[in-house]
């Protein structure tokens, strides 16, 4: 832990010191998230930490394909950008995903090369911390594959992911970026991605909250801090007051 957010966390008086040992031990052990001096930062931290001791390599339920919901529930508005329409009306045959970084070989993928990759399909729950949810089936690549065809450095630590919608970018840890199922996907229910539900290409974290998955996105950065990015809390959720780690 540095020592600024160490004062901080003395200073805020509100922390009993039981969680400050923990901290320190979580800190020594690699379990910080990077949002930690933030207002929730020694709850998150705690909560993070615990998960990544306890389910670091567990998987996210699947479902039956019959539990699948009808109607998807889609959010938010697609992108109005002229950019975003003519790239959609020619299908997405111009959209790339860069990436870059920590990486040996920097990369960018069209869909097509993405959908020739050897793709997973997964039956799982996208929930909303505004309390709704729905169950879908999710079509694309593993993170890890792609992530492996750049050759990721050995001190990578975070992976960090921008959609087409410049306010949305968000990163996961090594973890969950390397995790089997979080999917850069491509297919929703048997079809194309829907536009309303990222399409051409989504970022699939089923661990964690819904808005981890982020939409639309365009590049991936491997890094070993998250402190260049925005305020350097990892994530523009996060940056609203949202926690980075949503570990479900
Ligand atoms: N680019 C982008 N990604 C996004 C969002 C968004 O508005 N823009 N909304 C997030 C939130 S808050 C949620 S809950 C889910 C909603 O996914 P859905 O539209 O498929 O239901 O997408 C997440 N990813
Ligand atoms: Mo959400």
């Amino acid at each position: 832990m540095s020592s600024i957010s160490r004062r901080k966390l003395i200073a805020t008086g509100i922390v009993a010191s039981s969680a400050v040992a923990a901290a320190r031990i979580a800190d020594r052990q690699g379990l910080l998230p990077p949002s930690f001096g933030g207002p929730f930062g020694p709850g998150e931290a705690l909560t993070y930490g615990a998960q990544r001791l306890l389910t670091r390599h567990s998987l996210a339920r699947e479902f039956r394909r019959d539990q699948i919901s009808q109607p998807p529930h889609a959010n938010g508005r697609p992108p109005k950008d002229e950019a975003f329409l003519r790239s959609q009306a020619i299908d997405f045959k111009d959209w790339r995903l860069a990436v870059d970084g920590l990486v040996a070989r920097p990369a960018s993928f069209s869909v097509e090369e993405l959908r020739a990759m050897p793709s997973r399909s997964q039956i799982t729950h996208l929930a909303c911390e505004e309390g709704w949810s729905f169950i879908a089936e999710w079509t694309g690549v593993p993170l890890a594959a792609v992530l492996e065809l750049a050759g990721p450095a050995p001190q990578a630590k975070y992976v960090m992911y921008f959609s087409f919608q410049r306010s949305w970018w968000d990163s996961v840890d090594m973890a969950d970026a390397l995790h089997p199922q979080t999917l850069v996907t491509y297919g929703m229910n048997g079809g194309s991605l829907p536009v309303g539900h990222g399409g051409p290409l989504r970022l699939r974290v089923p661990r964690q909250l819904g808005y981890k998955s982020v939409k639309y996105i365009t590049r991936l950065t491997v890094t070993d801090s998250v402190k260049s990015f925005g305020k350097g809390m990892g994530s523009s959720a996060a940056e609203h007051g949202y926690s980075w780690y949503n570990g479900i």
